[in-house]
């Protein structure tokens, strides 16, 4: 572990630079040395912020937003990460659906928040990215989920999150779930504008947030 802080600015830089060989070389020697697949995700994390900083800088173009969101999911993809999100089949506690809202594309975060939901038995019925409120409603309504979860990592998503809460109620159906609301820009305010139960911009906490409202216990962190 003291070997990774060592290396974890190198690891950032790498993301920054977009350099995916080095940025795998360095994950995977991290995973080697027991690093915690979350801590790894948070310094790949940091080196996304970092990317994005350099598209607002106008240094970076979308193409290297494109190559930065394919390096994150070469993470993802490595075995040590996939077993953090493998559900470990046992009874299912409850549902989830899932969806990242109209008018975003962003799947990365929605994608680590399935896997954490699952990996604590959850059934997610993931609806994919720029879902309009309709659908939402009618997957709440077939699934009967005791949650529903909204992602969206642009700033102005804000509104399409709270058009499907809107849509939910005109629907009869928002006092059957629970809606809970992810993304980085969001804060406590955003999430009351919204409606939503609760807010995260850290898949973990939505984790717990979910569990807490089943009253059940964390998997995924040590
Ligand atoms: C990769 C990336 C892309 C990729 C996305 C690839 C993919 N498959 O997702 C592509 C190239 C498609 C893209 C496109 C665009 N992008 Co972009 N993108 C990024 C980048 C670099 C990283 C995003 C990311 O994946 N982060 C890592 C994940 C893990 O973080 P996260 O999404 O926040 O998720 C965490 C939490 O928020 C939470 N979470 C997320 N969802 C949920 C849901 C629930 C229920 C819960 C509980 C928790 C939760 O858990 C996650 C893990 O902890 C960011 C930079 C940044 N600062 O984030 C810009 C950024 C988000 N993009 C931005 C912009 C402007 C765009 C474009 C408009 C660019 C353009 N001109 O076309 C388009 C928009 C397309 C669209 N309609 O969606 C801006 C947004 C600015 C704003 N204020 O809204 C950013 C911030 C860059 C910047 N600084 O300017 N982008």
């Amino acid at each position: 572990m003291a070997d990774f802080l060592q290396r974890k600015q190198e690891l950032v830089n790498a993301v920054r630079e977009l350099d995916d060989g080095k940025v795998l070389q360095l994950a995977e020697e991290a995973l080697r040395l027991g690093v915690e697949p979350l801590v790894l995700l948070e310094a790949v994390n940091e080196g996304m912020l970092a990317v994005g900083q350099l598209y607002e800088d106008k240094t970076y173009f979308i193409a290297d937003l494109i190559m930065a969101g394919l390096i994150f999911k070469e993470v993802l993809g490595l075995e040590e990460m996939t077993k953090l999100f493998q559900t470990q089949r046992l009874k299912r506690i409850g549902k989830l659906v899932l969806g990242t809202v109209h008018g975003d594309l962003h799947d990365i975060g929605k994608d680590i928040f399935r896997g954490l939901m699952e990996a604590n038995n959850f059934e997610v019925i993931d609806v994919g990215v720029d879902v309009p409120k309709e659908t939402f409603v009618k997957k709440v309504a077939e699934h009967r989920p005791e949650i529903l979860g909204l992602s969206g990592v642009l700033t102005y998503t804000v509104e399409a999150m709270k058009e499907v809460v809107e849509a939910l109620a005109e629907a009869g159906l928002r006092e059957q779930v629970k809606v809970i609301v992810g993304g980085g820009h969001l804060t406590a305010a955003s999430c009351d504008y919204i409606g939503a139960d609760a807010f995260a911009n850290d898949a973990l906490v939505g984790v717990k947030h979910c569990l807490r409202w089943l009253e059940k216990s964390v998997q995924g962190e040590k």
